[in-house]
């Protein structure tokens, strides 16, 4: 690391105190470490890339197309899209992974506001990237976000699943009406919980609602610019956006080094 980068780093490690408070709740926010100059140039990249893949779609003839419950998900190569279920399809819901198709999200994941809190979290230097997605919600469009923890995605592709930190990086002003993220307070103490029952085939990978409680619920009302770092036991969710207003953010998944990526599984260290 350049002294340059090693001084950025130690800028933006977590204080004992946020640490305490992340193992405690499951969850850390810190809000605009991004200035507005720095969100349009992030907001543009996004843009750019959602309509590259809308296009990479129609002109490629071999794509993966299918429909779970009522969703349609496409996938080009290893990067899956899924779109937003009927009317508002062809609108696109997420893109995973989205950060190695435009250089601006590609040299994010390794900006020291991201890393070094999670060096923290990891209580390791060496770190690499596990998946990352773009999760555009739509104004009046974007669906929400059932409850449901990150990990039991996980946990068939990777055997330390309890070291999968994320990063939401939030692009918009973040409200209940846009549908901000949510989080239940301390549900990441539980481990893997299990999943619904109720006959979908994507129900499984939504956590049994006994096993939480909605009153710990928290709801991130924070401005675009803010950080959100979340463990991946977490039971998280978000409602659907009913505003006329976008909320669109990155999520970003690191590892200790050395690891594959969940869909490429090309190994991408931090720098
Ligand atoms: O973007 C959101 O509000 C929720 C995201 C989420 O739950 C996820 O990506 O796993």
């Amino acid at each position: 690391m350049s002294v340059d980068a090693q001084t950025r780093s130690a800028n933006h490690r977590l204080s004992l105190e946020e640490a305490r408070r992340y193992r405690a709740q499951g969850f850390l926010v810190r809000k605009a470490q991004f200035d507005a100059l720095e969100i349009d140039a992030l907001i543009g990249a996004v843009e750019d890339t959602a309509k590259a893949a809308l296009a990479g779609i129609e002109a490629v003839q071999d794509t993966r197309s299918y429909v779970l419950d009522g969703k349609r998900f496409v996938d080009l190569d290893h990067i899956t899209v899924q779109f937003e279920p009927p009317p508002f399809d062809p609108a696109i819901k997420v893109i995973e992974p989205v950060c190695e198709l435009h250089p601006r999200l590609d040299a994010l994941l390794d900006d020291a506001r991201l890393t070094a809190p999670i060096r923290d979290i990891l209580g390791s230097e060496a770190i690499g990237l596990w998946t990352n997605k773009l999760n555009l919600k739509r104004p009046r469009a974007g669906s929400g976000f059932g409850w449901h923890q990150d990990s039991p995605y996980w946990i068939h592709d990777c055997g330390h699943v309890d070291l999968l930190p994320n990063v939401m990086v939030v692009l918009d002003d973040a409200s209940r009406a846009n549908g901000c993220f949510e989080v239940i307070r301390g549900s990441h103490r539980e481990g893997c919980l299990p999943g619904t029952d109720d006959g979908s085939q994507l129900g499984g990978f939504y956590t049994d609602p006994s096993r939480f409680d909605p009153g710990n619920a928290v709801a991130l009302e924070v401005p675009a610019g803010s950080l959100v770092f979340f463990d991946p036991h977490i039971v998280h969710g978000s409602a659907p956006n009913t505003s006329d207003h976008p909320r669109r953010a990155l999520v970003i998944t690191y590892q200790p080094a050395g690891h594959p990526t969940l869909k490429s599984r090309r190994i991408r260290n931090i720098r």
